[in-house]
């Protein structure tokens, strides 16, 4: 077993600036705290739904009690800026709110029999112990889709949060922790990427684990995927996206890049939702992309912590992968937006920029026209602030393009006609759809996730994650007083 050792996560407003030191765990840590989870468990189910979700109340109102420290800490600690970081913690207190009262719902069902005298019901009982591991981008929201509905199904929790997240991750325990949890249901462990899959190995192999929740990159979450799948497991993935937006020749422009300029840039690019290529009628594309440029140029980029469309990208991993996606600019393309592209310097500096940008993860907003749909910027997910624009003739054609990269997460269509919008839901294969609004930004109480590289098909939020955290168990009841015996007594008309 590898050892641990210390992890700094620092701010991306000023690279200097710790915000905490954990150690990172070898598996084994893993492997112990499913253990814990374990033996918390079947006590835990025990407890009747509705006093579950009592707990989960409180979690929401200690969550709200304590939201301003936690967002300024988020931004502090992954430069979100504090508008869309208080959003953020919104999203926990929403999730409670939801899922408090699932725990006086949670229902099962009364169902016919084919059989005279003789009953049939379902029940949804909790998977057992959940392992989840999340990404740092929503380094508190995400976290909660799992948590807390893996919670008020009776499940135990065993969560590995992002290390560039440690502290926001710490909070956010610390706030459920003080909730009324009994011993041993909430368990967080810090590890590195590979000290985690050791430690989820272990925990699989040793039967510690029954349900996988993963939010990151689509090649990590393959692997989590290959590896439940060699335990007969079907992990929970909410993966990468190169999220379209389609803007037809009859759309409001106005509108359609305020969304691309919140969807694109906003939370700099670094949501799964994220605009990945605005595909664009060829009609309107140059008066499109013209507004656009300007709006860009317009745009506020800096301190957090001020009235800003984005900060720094997360931390120096994420900066250095997005300076790679930018490395795939082509000569074939034209670069817009702003008056450099890459990170901003001294020497690259950003008109209109509030704040200190020398110790920061700063990034130019990048537009990149012409895209064609064999490059790697169509293609793969970038994951900063960066904009493909490319055109269509027919909508058909717009289909094709947005599902060209196979991903399969979010989508928008900017237009005023019905018939569009409903043609282009048919046709996309997104797990979620936007008419006249952005790709990112959904509403906490409707299903979340994605289909192809963006993740297996299962569903986050409101009811539906309900089926990832509960399994249906059936149950029939024959008070007949004879053995009525299936497909073979059915009742005779
Ligand atoms: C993510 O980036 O992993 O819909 C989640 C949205 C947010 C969640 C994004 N509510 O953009």
């Amino acid at each position: 077993m590898s050892p641990g050792y210390v992890y700094t996560s620092t701010s991306p407003l000023d690279v200097d600036d710790v915000v905490t030191s954990v150690e990172l765990l070898p598996g084994s840590a893993l492997v112990e705290a499913a253990r814990r989870a374990r033996a918390a468990q079947r006590s835990w189910a025990a407890v009747p739904a509705p006093v579950r979700g009592e707990v989960i109340g409180n979690i929401g109102r200690l969550v709200s009690a304590n939201a301003e420290a936690l967002a300024r800490l988020v931004t502090r600690e992954i430069g979100k800026p504090l508008a869309e970081a208080r959003g953020e913690v919104q999203e926990i207190v929403d999730t409670c709110s939801f899922f408090l009262g699932e725990g006086r719902r949670l229902y099962g069902q009364t169902v016919p029999s084919e059989m005279a005298d003789k009953q049939l019901f379902t029940f949804r009982n909790p998977v057992g112990v959940a392992a989840i591991i999340t990404a740092g981008n929503f380094p508190v929201a995400v976290p909660s889709w799992y948590v807390v509905p893996a919670l008020l199904c009776g499940n135990t929790v065993v969560w590995k949060p992002a290390e560039y997240s440690a502290a926001s991750a710490q909070a956010f325990y610390d706030v459920f922790s003080s909730a009324g949890l009994p011993e041993g249901v909430l368990n967080i462990v810090f590890s590195d990427g590979e000290q985690t899959f050791e430690g989820l190995e272990g925990a699989l192999a040793e039967g510690l684990v029954d349900k996988v929740g993963f939010t990151g990159s689509t090649e990590v979450g393959a692997r989590i995927g290959e590896l439940c799948g060699r335990h007969l497991q079907t992990p929970c993935l909410e993966l990468g996206g190169k999220n379209p937006m389609v803007v037809t020749e009859d759309a409001d422009l106005d509108l359609a890049v305020r969304g691309a300029l919140f969807a694109g840039f906003g939370s700099a690019g670094q949501r799964c939702t994220s605009l990945g290529t605005a595909i664009v009628h060829e009609s309107v594309h140059a008066e499109f992309l013209r507004r656009l440029v300007v709006a860009t140029e317009d745009a506020v980029v800096g301190d957090p912590a001020e009235d800003v469309l984005f900060g720094p990208l997360l931390d120096a991993k994420f900066a250095a992968g997005f300076e790679r996606s930018l490395a795939a600019i082509r000569p074939h393309h034209a670069v817009r937006g702003s008056s450099g592209t890459g990170r901003i310097t001294r020497d690259n500096p950003r008109k209109g920029f509030v704040g200190a940008f020398e110790r920061g993860l700063y990034f130019h907003p990048t537009i990149v026209d012409g895209v064609r749909p064999d490059d790697e910027l169509f293609l793969q997910e970038a994951f900063g602030p960066i904009i493909g624009v490319t055109t269509y003739r027919d909508l058909d054609e717009a289909v094709e393009l947005g599902n060209l990269p196979g991903y399969g997460l979010s989508c928008a269509i900017y237009t005023t006609d019905p018939a569009k919008a409903f043609r282009f839901r048919a046709g996309i294969g997104a797990g979620m759809v936007s008419v006249n609004n952005s790709t990112s930004g959904a509403e906490a109480h409707l299903p979340f996730g994605g289909n192809g590289r963006s993740g297996n098909g299962s569903r986050q939020s409101g009811v539906w994650v309900l089926d990832q955290f509960t399994r249906w168990q059936s149950m029939n009841w024959d008070y007949s007083g004879s053995l009525q015996k299936a497909q073979m007594d059915t009742v005779e008309i």
